[in-house]
């Protein structure tokens, strides 16, 4: 474990002896987290690839978010447009077994880094690194979890209007009416051709995230409320009241790279108060 404190990046061993990496900015600290091997952790961002939800031969949402990364030493360099020094680099390489199921040779390069501002960036870079001249295609999503303090006072702004596919309707499509989403049931929709930035407004706290994404034209909102937070055996009975999902996706249309291609999605958070950020 490393004892230097106050350098953006720390390298450690967690709680269950996993090695884990904490990015810090000067002015926060992160919050312990535990994970237990190989499911993905209910909570954070985990990484929909290279199979959003069920809608391929694939498990839910993809094998990367339940595979291990490596840190990548050399990566190439990242458009980040910042100049922070807490970043992260990682790298995902498909196995023998992963390549059994989804036969394609790539190289996923994520990082994730903190701007000196205290906001989350996530760049994910997707290469075809195949030799057979075969492209692929995939869909993708920041599985982002938000807390909130009281889902029902939760407002969402950026997708009114919008087309959306239902997917608690067959993924019927359907269009948003009226004002921002609000939210009083379990939702669980595909929003299409969304714009770079969306707003969840946090009222209870006073809060406003600001999610402004690239490379990703689809939004994902989820929650599941009561009945189904009670069927999942990892989330808590009335979590789904301080939660939210909004997915920064590209599954309406899937990604298609040729040999040699990359694909590049970036994410960015931000968590501002609401009077700060009102008329940005
Ligand atoms: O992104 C929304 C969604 O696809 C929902 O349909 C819901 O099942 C959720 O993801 C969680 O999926 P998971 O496989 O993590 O249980």
């Amino acid at each position: 474990m490393s004892t230097e404190k106050f350098l953006p990046v720390e390298f450690c061993k967690g709680n269950n002896g996993l090695d884990k990496v904490v990015l810090r900015e000067s002015r926060g600290s992160s919050a312990e987290a535990t994970f237990k091997p190989p499911k993905a952790i209910r909570g954070g961002i985990p990484i929909c690839f290279p199979q959003f939800a069920s809608l391929g031969s694939l498990e839910s949402h993809g094998f990367a978010r339940n595979r291990f990364w490596s840190i990548d030493t050399d990566p190439p360099a990242f458009p980040t447009n910042s100049s922070s020094k807490a970043y992260i680099d990682l790298i995902l390489r498909p196995s023998e077994e992963d390549l059994k199921i989804w036969p394609h040779s790539f190289e996923f390069r994520l990082r994730v880094a903190l701007t000196p501002g205290g906001d989350l960036m996530l760049i994910s870079r997707v290469r075809n690194t195949s030799t057979d001249g075969k492209p692929f295609s995939f869909t993708f999503a920041y599985h982002t979890y938000f807390s909130v303090s009281d889902i029902s006072e939760v407002r969402v702004e950026g997708l009114e209007t919008l087309d959306y596919l239902d997917n608690l309707q067959n993924k019927e499509r359907f269009t948003e009416q009226g004002d921002a989403i609000t939210f009083e049931s379990e939702v669980d929709k595909i929003y299409l051709s969304t714009p770079t930035k969306i707003a969840i407004l946090d009222h209870e706290k006073k809060r406003t995230f600001v999610i402004r994404k690239d490379g990703l034209p689809d939004a994902v909102v989820w929650n599941p409320w009561d009945k189904k937070a009670k069927a999942m055996a990892d989330f808590g009975d009335d979590e789904y009241k301080h939660m939210l999902c909004v997915e920064a996706a590209a599954v309406e249309k899937p990604i298609t790279l040729k040999p040699g291609e990359e694909w590049k999605g970036r994410l960015e958070l931000s968590g501002v108060p609401s009077s700060y950020c009102s008329g940005q």
